[in-house]
């Protein structure tokens, strides 16, 4: 499965993610650079897993460095039952932190996550906090995270809203937006419908869903 958030936008096929091997949680490094990290160590020492060199972890005082941590926003993992009943367990037993559901997904799959390239989750703030590590033309996948980028409600006014690569990632949200080509299409007959049934039988079947026909007009 491929999660990924609403204020995500894919511009190229992604799909030769579905073939990197089972077993693993697949996603980009995050990065710790904007205020928003204000209550984490790294940001207090100006420690970024993106360019760990440039101010080092301090080890000695410190301890070890943090494991790597992803950005929840987009991620590559194989679900099942028993996963989701741990997660369900471990939940429970875990006070909340700041970053929420990124940061319980963080600490529960750290042994199994892998990075990939940013190429596939491009955080907003990477073009001005660490220019040197993006391409912008190889992106493939946009995440409309910086405070102020939200396409639909982007004026422009807040920090860095104004440059030209955020006018234009704005602007390419429009023009798929707007693209009626792209609308979903009902399908005309109902025989190009999917059937779902073989799908509902083993959820059923798993005891997860009690399933009801809803009315066709619901
Ligand atoms: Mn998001
Ligand atoms: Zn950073």
């Amino acid at each position: 499965m491929i999660y990924l958030d609403g204020d995500i936008q894919v511009y190229e096929n992604i799909d030769h993610l579905f073939d990197l091997p089972d077993g693993y949680f697949y996603a980009v490094m995050d990065c710790f650079c904007e205020k928003t990290w204000n209550h984490t160590p790294q940001y207090k020492i100006g420690y970024c897993q993106q360019c760990p060199e440039k101010n080092q972890w301090a080890k000695r005082e410190l301890g070890e460095p943090p494991a790597l941590y992803f950005n929840a926003g987009m991620f590559v993992f194989e679900p099942g039952l028993d996963t989701y009943e741990d997660l369900l367990r471990t939940l429970k037993v875990t006070p909340p932190t700041p970053f929420a559901e990124q940061d319980f997904l963080n600490m529960y799959f750290k042994k199994i996550y892998r990075p990939i390239p940013l190429v596939y989750n491009l955080v907003l703030a990477m073009l001005w906090r660490h220019p040197e590590n993006v391409e912008l033309d190889k992106v493939k996948v946009v995440h409309y995270c910086a405070a102020g980028s939200k396409p639909w409600r982007y004026t422009g006014k807040e920090a860095n809203m104004e440059r030209e690569d955020i006018k234009m990632l704005v602007n390419k949200w429009w023009d798929i937006y707007k693209d009626g080509s792209l609308d979903y299409k009902k399908p005309e007959a109902e025989s190009d419908l999917v059937s779902l049934k073989p799908f509902i039988n083993a959820l059923t079947e798993a005891g997860r869903v009690k399933y009801v026909t809803a009315p066709s007009a619901a």
